[in-house]
């Protein structure tokens, strides 16, 4: 086993794998920013070393730095949490070249899964179920036409080296195809310094249905259910939840063992996720692999009772993964909402000091956060500052906890989302489970028409 780790990340996620690490009797180093001097990550570490200014570019995203500073302390391995450096092929070869153990897949499986062109070819030939499409980059107009008419309208160009929804266009006239075409290729150029794109025929109001998989370096793959992720805005997540009101356990079993079977296709090890879309009739489309452990993970943790950020640790490590397929049992419901600091009706980030902060406990609540009461929070990152996830024996007594849980939470000195989670736990849709990728846009939506007065009441 690893006798010191040091976490390439910052804000609740580092925390929660300081938590792993100090259960497995593992020695931690944090690295941290100029502007997290004073963060709970750094106070609990047993070393900690600053790596550059705020801003990310010059800090967390820093491959230097952070081997630097594996190098000086002498940490075995690195965990990179979400998000920064999580998926870099490159960071996990430069960490096989420092024999320093990055805990993750191996660089040559996350350059495979990150080229969403090449990751659907590998799906396809596993026996992944995946939308109908190109097969590969598409480079010429003529091309994109000839595929569009094959597959029909609408079409999806996406960035091979996209994912999370970025540099995406969705075609409903041909008339449109030639421009967008050329703009996602100059998009994808610009954002990932990579241009090339793939089209796939277009699913409208999907659900995203997504697997946990842990794989160890023993040729074991089990998976851990799925999450229900369809309340978003803008491809980023504000709910999710475990197990999926749309998923019957004949198509957990079925599509679990499916990517399973991928995930020993392609030689997977340490935690990931596959992505899925979930059309009206219950077919599932693969979409994509993420290498990390994931925000929501806890949801996972919650009804298996498996500890995914330890499990991640141990089979980096060589260890077996410590049960069987047979053994994972799925318990409940959980739902975890992400809690941030921005405005809850204009999504404009709200950083600055927290003055108060209490978030109640009792039976089936969690709280993964970073903050505390008089914390500062910093422009320069993400907004998510507390996840609450909750756990009842059923869906309704999940809803009816997590409620009581937001309802009870005191958060001052900046705004949060916690008024928007509230207005969603009581919508009419949301508790039947009716539901889908569209759910906060026809929301907002609706709550903008005049006269509506739910914006006016709730919050
Ligand atoms: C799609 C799709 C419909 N059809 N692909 C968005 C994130 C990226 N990972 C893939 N995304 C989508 N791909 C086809 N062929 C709809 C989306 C999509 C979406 C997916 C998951 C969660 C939220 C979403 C919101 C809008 C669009």
């Amino acid at each position: 086993m690893f006798k010191k780790i040091l976490i390439a990340n910052r804000g609740e996620i580092a925390l929660r794998i300081i938590y792993a690490c100090r259960e497995l009797g593992i020695k931690t180093v944090a690295v941290y920013s100029e502007a997290d001097e004073n963060s709970l990550h750094v106070r609990f570490a047993d070393e900690d070393v600053c790596i550059g200014p705020a801003r990310s570019a010059d800090s967390y995203l820093s491959v230097p730095a952070i081997l630097s500073a594996a190098e000086i302390t002498g940490a075995d391995a690195i965990h990179p949490g979400y998000g920064f450096l999580s998926e870099s092929a490159y960071l996990a070869e430069v960490c096989e070249a420092c024999h320093i153990r990055f805990i993750g897949p191996a660089p040559n499986v996350i350059r495979l899964l990150g080229d969403k062109a090449r990751a659907r070819r590998a799906m396809k030939k596993a026996g992944v179920p995946i939308l109908p499409g190109s097969d590969g980059p598409v480079d010429s107009e003529e091309k994109a036409v000839k595929i569009a008419r094959e597959l029909g309208l609408p079409v999806i160009i996406k960035a091979v080296a996209g994912g999370g929804g970025r540099g995406m266009r969705v075609i409903r006239e041909m008339g449109e195809l030639s421009k967008a075409l050329k703009t996602a290729q100059r998009e994808a150029e610009a954002s990932f310094g990579v241009g090339d794109v793939y089209i796939e025929k277009y699913l409208e109001n999907p659900r995203h249905i997504e697997f946990q998989i842990l794989g160890d370096h023993h040729g074991n793959v089990i998976h851990l259910g799925e999450r229900e992720c369809s309340i978003q805005r803008r491809h980023q997540k504000l709910l999710e939840e475990g197990p999926s009101i749309a998923v019957t356990e004949k198509q957990r079993r079925r599509l679990g063992s499916t990517v399973v079977d991928a995930a020993r296709a392609v030689q997977y090890t340490n935690a990931g996720t596959f992505e899925f879309l979930m059309d009206d009739k219950g077919n599932f489309f693969f979409l994509e692999v993420n290498t990390r452990v994931q925000v929501e993970h806890p949801v996972t943790e919650w009804i298996t009772g498996i500890d995914i950020v330890k499990e991640q640790i141990r089979v980096a490590a060589g260890e077996r993964l410590s049960f069987k397929q047979g053994d994972v049992t799925f318990n409940g419901h959980a739902i975890e909402c992400r809690v941030n600091a921005e405005d809850p009706v204009t999504f404009q980030p709200s950083p600055g000091v927290i003055h108060a902060f209490s978030v109640p406990g009792g039976p089936g609540v969690r709280v993964d956060t970073f903050a505390h009461a008089e914390c500062t929070i910093p422009p320069y990152y993400d907004s998510m500052i507390a996840k609450i996830i909750v756990h009842g024996r059923d869906r309704q007594e999940a809803i009816a906890r997590m409620r009581r849980t937001l309802e009870m939470t005191v958060i001052e000195g900046i705004k949060t989302s916690i008024p928007l989670h509230l207005k969603i736990l009581s919508d009419p849709d949301f508790i039947a489970g009716r539901f889908s990728t569209s759910f906060m846009e026809r929301y907002l939506v609706e709550q903008k028409k005049p006269g509506d007065g739910r914006l006016a009441q709730a919050g």
